[in-house]
């Protein structure tokens, strides 16, 4: 190899080995989670974002109108804060150092006409724009969860409807927030967890005046709501925990009660694009109201996939429903290990 072939290799080999380096000691900007995890639409109010690489951030943009924010400070998150994680356990050294966790102190305005539900925004950094954050869009005024608050005795009073942010901050915390109900109502309790970055694995348990528990979910995960129809006046308690029986500064929560109509539901799924039909809906304060008929918007007709339906029951004689393609296939089981089979008929 000559020499000036030789340079040229060991400088080829350098930028290739420099570059790695300088790769493997960068991170996206990220971000994990916000501190609230929501928003009243109709104010303003500062929101403490966490992620990694937010150095330098100067902007905030959202994914719909009507949320605008600007960025007061960045800084790395406090060893105090840290201190809350839960610890790793980690057997061998890590091939990548954990890059250094930063917090972004952000102001955040609602408009009141907006959109209710989760919406996703995104930091603007002299890196590049971070991955997707959420922040959830609410009707109701906000309330911060108080401690000590662990027993049923020690119930936060709240007055209904409200949205509470909550921590379930080691393991064994419970939450407990009490409040008054008529005989009659329909009471309604909204937890968003999963959804908003969440560690928490919600279970919700609903006590009368008497202790007596009176109403449950343990089973939802991301988001859990429960119903209950009050059938006699008086004091109630909701309680909030982990059903892992974890805690920390992850296992954040925001729990919406009152007296608001709630859809659980509906059947079907989904909607061939220009067709109008019934579907069936269910769930809390929806009155008389059991089926709706949603009109599409915003979809070319020509740009979907028509919508088939497929038997639980094969007719004798059928192994499978036949069904063109592309399809859309809409069925609901009402027993498990029941299996629809859609097969294309032969052209
Ligand atoms: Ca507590």
């Amino acid at each position: 190899m000559s020499d000036l072939r030789k340079w040229m290799f060991f400088f080829g080999s350098s930028l290739v080995l420099l570059s790695q380096a300088a790769f493997s000691q960068t991170s996206p900007p990220t971000v994990s989670f916000t501190t609230p995890p929501g928003i009243q639409r109709g104010t303003r109010a500062t929101f403490v974002i966490e992620g990694t690489d937010l150095s330098g951030a100067n902007d905030i943009i959202f994914s719909e109108p009507g949320l605008s924010g600007k960025i007061l400070s960045v800084s790395e998150v406090p060893q105090s804060r840290l201190a809350l994680e839960t610890k790793k356990v980690s057997v061998v050294r890590p091939y990548f150092d954990e890059p250094v966790k930063v917090q972004a102190t952000v102001e955040i305005t609602a408009e009141p006409w907006m959109a209710l539900g989760t919406q996703q925004f995104r930091i603007i950094t002299p890196h590049g724009s971070s991955t997707p954050g959420r922040l959830v869009v609410s009707a109701y005024s906000e309330l911060q969860e108080r401690e000590p608050n662990d027993a049923l005795s020690q119930g936060e009073e709240v007055s209904l409807p409200v949205t509470v942010n909550g921590l379930i901050l080691k393991p064994g915390d419970y939450d407990n927030f009490s409040f008054r109900a008529l005989a009659g109502q329909e009471i309604v309790f909204l937890i968003t967890a999963g959804e908003v970055g969440s560690s928490l694995d919600p279970v919700m348990e609903l006590y009368d005046a008497q202790g007596k528990r009176v109403a449950s979910n343990t089973d939802e995960r991301d988001r859990s709501s429960l119903g209950f129809k009050i059938p006699l006046a008086g004091r109630y308690t909701i309680r909030v925990g982990d059903y892992q029986q974890n805690g920390s500064i992850r296992h954040f929560y925001r729990l919406s009660l009152g007296q608001f109509p709630f859809l659980k539901g509906r059947y079907p799924l989904g909607l061939k694009a220009g067709a109008t039909r019934d579907f069936k809906v269910w769930g809390y304060n929806l009155g008389e109201t059991r089926t709706a008929a949603p009109q599409p918007f915003g979809m070319m007709p020509s740009k979907v996939m028509k919508s088939a339906r497929c038997w639980p029951r094969p007719k004798p004689g059928r192994r499978s429903t036949p069904c063109r393609l592309p399809s859309a296939v809409t069925r609901r089981s009402k027993r498990p290990g029941r299996i629809a089979v859609c097969k294309r008929p032969r052209s």
